[in-house]
């Protein structure tokens, strides 16, 4: 049986993972932060709680991160772990490069140190790509990140091509377009969208505010980029990959679509920030615009090309974007009527 060490197992991508390795026969230990709260919610939804063996791990302490690869012994680590929100880099830079930059060097050297022969994943971005140089972006296309966030992301990529090179270490970067589902975090677009309107139609809020409705993002499922996650670890030869659908949408264009599965048909008027997303069916403006929610320096557009991942590693994603958008609202509607909002 192979066992896995999962670090952010409280995330979404955590979760996800955790099922498909479970899935696979691997045993599982789901490394999280402490905190106040209860162990995983994201767990709980997925019934698999009781299944993935729980560690504590702080990516800002080198010495608890060698105890863990040595209580674990680990085939493979997934380094899921991170300040993830683009938005809040912007406010606490420091904490996010000491997190998702140093971070992954932290454990590149405990593997290093313990010559275990373990495969590393490393969960690189397509926020690295940020100011767009080509379209669409590949493998080689050059980065030029736009937060703090997506620059901290890029010395976690390059260290870890680095380790590969210099200490014969076994570690992927897998650059990973955004994937949503219904496990996603509450403070990102396409969750702030599905949860905002699922209360607009239940009658809870008026309306919902956004920011850049314009931006472009290349959104799949993230059920489906696990999937990649793991194929990248059995290749023969340690190699980076983008994993992304080649589809991109704008938040206007999404939030129409998970609209539409709420039963909304929601029309777009006016410019800028007196743009307004209305409901046909009532005349009722249902979505406007927030300057707040802007970023200082905004990625306005990605579209990834992810042919080598399905060349190589025979990849490819499931779920289009629109039923994507129905089932997240769909999922949150559930909830709504429920009561059983959890994260
Ligand atoms: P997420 O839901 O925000 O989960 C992040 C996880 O990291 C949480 O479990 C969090 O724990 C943990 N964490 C944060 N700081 C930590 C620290 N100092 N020590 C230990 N654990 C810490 O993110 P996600 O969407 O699942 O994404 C997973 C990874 O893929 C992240 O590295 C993200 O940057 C990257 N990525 C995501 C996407 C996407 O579209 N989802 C695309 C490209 C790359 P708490 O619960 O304690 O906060
Ligand atoms: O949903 P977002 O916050 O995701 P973002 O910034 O693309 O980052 C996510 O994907 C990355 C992969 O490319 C991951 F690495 C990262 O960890 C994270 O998972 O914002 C998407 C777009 C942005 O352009 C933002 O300005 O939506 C725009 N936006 C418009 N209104 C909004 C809002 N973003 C948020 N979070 N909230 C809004 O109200």
């Amino acid at each position: 049986m192979k066992r896995a060490l999962i670090t952010g197992i409280s995330g979404q991508d955590g979760a996800y993972l955790a099922q498909l390795l479970l899935a696979k026969g691997y045993e599982v230990f789901g490394a999280v932060r402490r905190t106040a709260g209860a162990f995983n919610p994201r767990l709980k939804e997925l019934g698999i709680e009781d299944e993935v063996r729980p560690i504590d791990i702080e990516l800002l302490e080198f010495s608890n991160i060698c105890r863990v690869l040595e209580t674990v012994k680990p085939d493979e680590v997934y380094n899921l772990a991170a300040q993830s929100f683009v938005g809040l880099s912007f406010e606490q830079p420091v904490f996010t490069a000491d997190v998702d930059g140093l971070g992954v060097v932290r454990i590149l050297e405990a593997l290093r140190a313990s010559r275990s022969g373990v495969r590393f994943y490393q969960a690189s971005s397509s926020e690295m790509f940020g100011k767009v140089q080509e379209t669409p972006q590949r493998e080689t296309t050059p980065f030029y990140p736009r937060s703090p966030y997506g620059a901290a992301k890029l010395f976690g990529h390059w260290i870890t091509v680095n380790y590969r090179e210099a200490h014969d270490i076994y570690a992927v970067s897998g650059i990973l377009f955004n994937h949503e589902s219904p496990l996603r975090g509450r403070d990102f677009v396409t969750r702030r969208i599905t949860i905002g309107l699922a209360r607009v139609a239940n009658g809870d809020f008026p309306s919902i505010t956004l920011g850049n409705l314009n931006a472009r993002r290349d959104w799949g499922f993230a059920g489906d980029y696990m999937e990649a996650m793991w194929r990248m670890l059995q290749n023969d030869a340690a190699d980076d990959f983008v994993i992304a659908t080649g589809r991109s949408t704008s938040v206007r264009e999404f939030a129409a679509m998970a609209g539409a599965a709420l039963g909304f048909d929601i029309a777009f008027e006016g410019e800028g920030v007196g743009e307004r997303g209305i409901d046909r069916r009532t005349g009722r403006t249902i979505i406007s615009v927030d300057k707040a929610l802007f970023r200082p320096t905004e990625v306005d557009t990605l579209l990834g090309d992810s042919s080598k991942a399905r060349a190589a590693l025979g990849w490819r994603p499931s779920v289009g974007i629109a039923e994507l958008a129905a089932m997240m609202a769909e999922a949150d509607m559930r909830r709504i009527r429920s009561g059983e909002i959890a994260f």
